[in-house]
């Protein structure tokens, strides 16, 4: 199987180009999606638990008398755990343990303080009451996920952690399930699609309503996850995944092409790129692929995403290397070269960072601490990994002494009269301390 892996350099005056071509991912919009899943949220919205009980017949083949009946109780949920192979409950429970500690040290906490006047200001923070979990059914759905949504909203606080997983022709996944459950879900409702998500967004007689819908999910999902949002919160509407690796020669280049084909093999619309200033090594790199690849489960797909959105790059130096990641932006960064630190300098825009040639993307995708939920598709150059924050609220504290009231009321009145908003002028001036 030979593989023809896209090999540009930085050099070639075009390179800005082929770049801005390289990158390019349009999301998918599909008016025919676009309108089934408002009619799906409508009817849903309408008729509750009747709607979800008929789209679930339809579209998952799974008949059930009421959505109580779709419910996971407590003892299923046991049952999973109780099921699947010791060594994966084992790996699942380390993966837990180190994403939880990795949650506690990311909690924001209330803070506050008294200006000279006495005056108190502060920030408190809350959990959310209630959170939906969705979780994608068959093959797309990776316990690791569960993990990585669920662990942080329960460090966070949150009351109720309600999970949706569709279970098409009624095959349940035990991972999913034991991941659930160890990540410490309340409620899990096997419903999927868009009307999953309508169901918590608006809650349904036996759904309860939620305030935020994470997780990832289809076209379906992620359209009515946005045709939601202002109802709910939601966290983010990802793309593909993506790896950049900058390698500087010193790591074995097997290691390099099983790093890129760790996330090629996604989807074939991921994207794998490499940056290296040294060409022969990048012809190592593309040898190992050629070797490494027909061994691979999943070659058809990383043939697929290498070819069409991959890359070997020349560059002229590490620097120069930096500037394009920074360009890019991408989901995950691997600076594979012998002194990562100086480069970490340098990058400003990354969802994650993996340093030095042992921190394999692999390694944080499931049990390093950090989330592997993270921006992609460039949005890192304005947004941030799922972490604990996302499931906390900020509220304002304002506590004025009698003393500390008066000056403000001052400026308060004075900045009132001019909006014109009397009311408001009045409000602060019976604040405002007269001498007697
Ligand atoms: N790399 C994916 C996460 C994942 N990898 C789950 C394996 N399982 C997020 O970009
Ligand atoms: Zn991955």
């Amino acid at each position: 199987m030979s593989i023809q892996i896209p090999r540009l350099d930085s050099r070639n005056p075009d390179f800005s180009a082929q770049l801005e071509q390289l990158l390019a991912w349009h999301e998918a919009f599909d008016d025919n999606v676009h309108r089934t899943v408002v009619e799906i949220l409508k009817s849903v919205r309408r008729e509750g638990d009747a709607a979800v009980l008929d789209y679930t017949r339809r579209f998952d083949r799974l008949e059930a008398a009421s959505v109580a009946e779709l419910e996971l109780d407590a003892a299923r949920q046991e049952l999973a755990l109780a099921t699947i192979p010791a060594e994966q409950r084992q790996a699942l429970e380390a993966a837990a343990a180190r994403i939880r500690t990795y949650a506690e040290h990311q909690k924001l906490t209330s803070w506050e303080y008294r200006d000279e006047r006495g005056n108190r200001l502060g920030q408190k923070i809350t959990p959310l009451d209630r959170v939906g979990l969705y979780v994608p059914g068959g093959k797309a759905a990776y316990p690791s996920s569960v993990l990585m949504n669920a662990i942080p909203a329960r460090v966070a606080g949150v009351g109720e952690l309600v999970m949706t997983v569709p279970t098409p022709d009624g095959e349940i996944n035990d991972l999913v399930l034991a991941a659930a459950r160890i990540a410490g879900v309340d409620r899990i409702f096997r419903i999927g699609g868009a009307q999953a998500v309508a169901a918590l967004a608006y809650g349904t007689e036996t759904i309860p309503q939620v305030n935020k819908i994470v997780g990832p999910g289809n076209i379906y999902v992620a359209t009515a996850k946005k045709l939601v949002f202002g109802q709910v919160g939601i966290d983010m509407i990802a793309g593909p995944s993506e790896i950049l690796i900058i390698a500087d020669g010193s790591t074995d280049p097997d290691w390099i092409a099983m790093d890129l084909f760790s996330q090629a093999e996604h989807d074939e619309d991921a994207q794998a790129i490499l940056l290296c200033p040294d060409p022969a090594y990048l012809d190592r790199v593309a040898a190992s692929i050629e070797k490494l690849l027909p061994t691979l489960e999943r070659r058809e797909v990383i043939a697929a995403s290498l070819q069409k959105r991959g890359a070997l790059i020349q560059v002229q130096n590490l620097q120069e290397a930096c500037a394009i990641a920074n360009r890019i932006a991408p989901e995950h960064l691997e600076l594979s070269v012998a002194e990562p630190e100086a480069l970490l300098l340098e990058i400003r825009h990354a969802g994650a960072v993996f340093m030095g040639p042992y921190t394999a993307e692999a390694l944080g995708d499931y049990c390093a601490g950090p989330n592997h939920v993270l921006p992609t598709s460039g949005t890192a150059r304005f947004s941030s990994p799922l972490g604990v924050y996302d499931f906390q609220k900020r509220t304002s504290v304002i506590e004025c002494t009698e003393d500390g009231a008066s000056p403000l009321a001052e400026t308060a009145k004075v900045l009132a009269e001019g909006e014109g908003l009397t009311a408001h002028a009045r409000s602060a001036g019976y604040r405002i301390r007269h001498e007697t």
